[in-house]
């Protein structure tokens, strides 16, 4: 292929899939209708990419459909499952779409794979589980069938592939597996399973097949990239020496290839490698490249900007000096990160529009460069000139850069970053909130009942005026401030009814972001989000949340915490601008939610609260990267909480338990409380928190919010107890794990009924000892 896409959206461009998925789950769809949408979606699909200017049979279109996840799909067909599903295979040992869907979602008895963030985008995999008792062999069929499928249409596609080494440094060691044992120590026993896979492709008519090897790139594995490059080499010399296969494309995005890993694969018999051009510098040339074709992502496949083609022109120049065979223009990574079609966002302002590309343009961008390179520069000079018209509109854009919030963001200083010493700020607050040991708390928003989700869309189609939706909402809210006083809940919140989402609401309400009517992007499975996209300088028009805040405390003499969405989690949920620092975009909307803060001070809300679920997700793979991100965005943080009053009780949330890996940048934040998840865990954090001296409130989390499930005291009192045996009474408090927004009234109350009697039965125990 001379052009080509490294992967495309497969949730269809109305979300076809997600919606028969869940009506096959939901039991009202039958399996062969499920398979015959998947089958359409995957035949329009091909149609688009071929209309959109790739061609059909020179293994330019990529067969990257998923019911699920990409990363489930491989291990399915190499066999890796877990022993608990086993009894869900076939009887000749095939794993269906009813298994891989049950190991996804877990059967109520079973718990599902674990998930996880797909290197750093806001994608979730699912996590296999291998040990020295899986037994690796093919277990299904599907990659070749698509093949089949696709040639019986008349295209020859490429398969796309988890590769080996990526399946096994994802994989998480079963419960079975010893002490020291690593996934990749299998590395042999399943590359003979992936010939098998090749031979399979060939025979259907696959004439490449695209292995992704993104763990190549990643320093942030357990495996170390040295171990994972010497992995490399294994097993790209067992595949390339298998004779029954299509050719080998490698790719390796997300980021830079390290030289180690680079060297390994230039010299692998393979025929092609993938590489992200748009994170780090074209690598060194190098002589085992010189029957290969290298496959130059210049599309940013990550972003939805339209960007710099004359740029990426440039680069695809600059890459021909490396002695590759051939060189190919590619996307960065799949496009699976990007919407489908930026044609369907008629509400968009058109100039901003003019500065986009999505799935559908991006495709379009390659199929340029794409004819740059079979017919020359000047083929494509028209195009180019056109990008870069697009992208001098962009800059000089009125709102893409403000005189008045740059001005402003000169002039801070170290002093706006501090607020007084924790002990001092301490004093100020125990005198103001007078709490309680233990005090009980929840993280912020109660459940979204489908009354609340049809009070909202009814009120965005007209159907409610603003005035009759405003007034539902206060309802709503006095509803759970009484329900909160009756559960006997020390810090109260106003519950969030009037947020569709933690980012977007913000980003609807903030000067510089612009909201998709259509942008959805899959996060796991059948579930997908709406990123917001920030185009220029962040302002706040007028206060937020303060009107919300301010009738839920006055509706109780008991504190009510205001809720904001910090600065590192409204970019990492957002499509950020790429023409400056994402540390520079990160302080203007710290400064905006630091007027919000003021503003809800003023208000009277004693208590504040700024979630950064997403601290950990923008961590860069690259460890060099590491102290600069935590730098910028611990800085972020307390820039927007550094003007707060010594008395106002600053909280943060933190949804994820690795809290080991960024426990520094936790305590840099110097929030007051910070809350986290535990549950799930059963408390291990704790330790870590323990022995990390962390001297702030800290709230490990007492429930897991994830199932309906209901903890019962007892086991409340368990991680009460835990966290209380390790750390100073005056620093614990008694929350659940996350936000309630996902879980239903009746499992609520009963868990929240059981926490606080938890905690009240701590508190005697407390006062018995005392
Ligand atoms: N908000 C945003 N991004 C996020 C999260 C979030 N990224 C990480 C994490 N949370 C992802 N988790 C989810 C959980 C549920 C859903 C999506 C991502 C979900 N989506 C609905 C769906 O697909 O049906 C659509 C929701 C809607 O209508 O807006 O359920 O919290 N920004
Ligand atoms: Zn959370």
């Amino acid at each position: 292929p001379v052009g080509t896409i490294l992967g495309y959206p497969r949730i269809g461009p109305a979300r076809e899939l997600k919606r028969a998925v869940e009506a096959y789950w939901a039991g009202s769809l039958e399996l062969v209708e499920l398979e015959r949408i998947a089958a359409d979606l995957r035949r329009s699909t091909r149609a688009r990419l071929v209309a959109l200017g790739l061609g059909t049979t020179d293994s330019s279109i990529p067969e990257s459909f998923s019911f699920y996840d990409q990363v489930l799909d491989a291990a399915v067909a190499v066999g890796a499952f877990p022993a608990r599903f086993a009894r869900l295979r076939d009887d000749d040992g095939a794993i269906g779409l009813d298994a891989a869907f049950t190991a996804a979602r877990g059967d109520g008895e079973n718990a599902p794979l674990e998930m996880t963030k797909w290197f750093d985008t806001n994608y979730h995999y699912l996590v296999p589980e291998i040990g020295p008792e899986t037994v690796f062999a093919v277990s299904a069929t599907r990659f070749a069938d698509q093949v089949a499928e696709a040639r019986d249409e008349g295209y020859v596609t490429r398969p796309v592939i988890v590769g080996p080494v990526t399946l096994l440094a994802l994989a998480k060691a079963t419960d079975a597996a010893p002490a020291g044992f690593s996934p990749l120590q299998r590395l042999e026993d399943l590359l003979p399973v992936y010939v098998e896979l090749l031979a399979a492709l060939r025979n259907a008519g696959a004439e490449w097949v695209q292995l992704d090897e993104p763990a190549l790139v990643s320093e942030t594995l357990p495996d170390d990239a040295r171990e994972l490059a010497d992995a490399a080499a294994r097993a790209y010399a067992v595949l390339g020496a298998a004779t029954d296969r299509p050719a080998i494309l490698v790719a390796a995005p997300y980021a830079q290839l390290s030289p180690n890993a680079w060297a390994v694969l230039a010299s692998a018999p393979v025929e092609a490698i993938a590489i992200d051009l748009t994170r780090g510098a074209v690598p060194a040339a190098t002589p085992g490249l010189a029957g290969k074709t290298v496959v130059a992502g210049v599309i940013d496949g990550r972003n939805v900007w339209r960007g710099d083609l004359a740029g990426a022109w440039s680069r695809l120049d600059e890459l021909r000096t490396l002695g590759a065979g051939a060189v190919a223009v590619a996307t960065s990574t799949s496009l699976q990160h990007v919407p489908h079609d930026l044609a369907v966002e008629t509400d968009l302002c058109p100039r901003l529009r003019s500065w986009l590309a999505f799935a559908d343009q991006k495709v379009g961008q390659v199929a340029v460069l794409a004819r740059g390179l079979r017919e020359g520069a000047g083929s494509i000079a028209a195009a180019l000139a056109e990008a870069s018209g697009a992208l001098d509109d962009r800059r000089g854009a009125p709102g893409v850069s403000d005189g008045r919030i740059r001005a402003r963001q000169a002039a801070l200083t170290t002093a706006d970053f501090v607020r007084a010493e924790y002990a001092e700020r301490r004093i100020a607050q125990d005198a103001t909130l007078a709490l309680p040991a233990l005090p009980t708390t929840t993280i912020g928003s109660f459940p979204q009942t489908a009354d609340i989700r049809q009070i909202r869309a009814r009120h965005d189609r007209g159907d409610l005026t603003t005035a009759e939706y405003e007034d539902l909402l206060r309802l709503e809210i006095t509803t759970v401030i009484g329900l909160q006083e009756e559960l006997g809940l020390d810090v109260l919140v106003h519950g969030e009814p009037e947020r569709n989402d933690m980012v977007q609401y913000f980003a609807e309400n903030l000067g510089g972001f612009a909201v998709t009517r259509n942008g959805w992007v899959q996060s796991y499975g059948s579930r997908a989000t709406r990123p917001s996209i920030l185009w220029g300088d962040v302002s706040r028009p007028a206060p937020i949340t303060v009107r919300w805040s301010r009738f839920a405390q006055d509706l109780t003499d008991r504190p009510v915490k205001g809720m904001l969405t910090g600065p590192v989690t409204i970019l990492a949920w957002s499509f950020v601008r790429d023409d400056q620092p994402l540390a520079e975009t990160a302080d203007q909307v710290a400064l905006a939610l630091r007027d919000e803060i003021r503003d809800l001070e003023a208000a009277g809300i004693g208590i504040i609260q700024v979630d950064e679920p997403a601290l950990r997700e923008l961590l860069p793979l690259k460890r060099a990267d590491h102290p600069a991100y935590l730098a910028w965005s611990v800085g972020s943080f307390r820039l927007a909480t550094g003007g707060a009053a010594s008395a106002t009780q600053v909280h943060t949330h933190l949804c994820y338990s690795e809290f080991a890996v960024v426990i520094d940048a936790i305590a840099a934040l110097d929030a007051d409380v910070t809350s986290i998840e535990a549950a799930r865990s059963r408390g291990d954090v704790i330790d870590d928190i323990a022995d990390s001296g962390f001297t702030h409130g800290v709230g490990p989390g007492v429930y897991d919010i994830h199932s309906p499930r209901v903890p019962s005291v007892t086991e409340v009192q368990e991680l009460i107890e835990r966290a209380t045996g390790q750390l100073p009474l005056r620093q614990v408090w008694i929350n659940p794990d996350c936000g309630l927004k996902t879980r239903a009234y009746p499992e609520t109350v009963a868990s929240l009924r059981n926490l606080v009697e938890a905690t009240r039965l701590a508190r005697e125990r407390i006062e018995v000892n005392a």
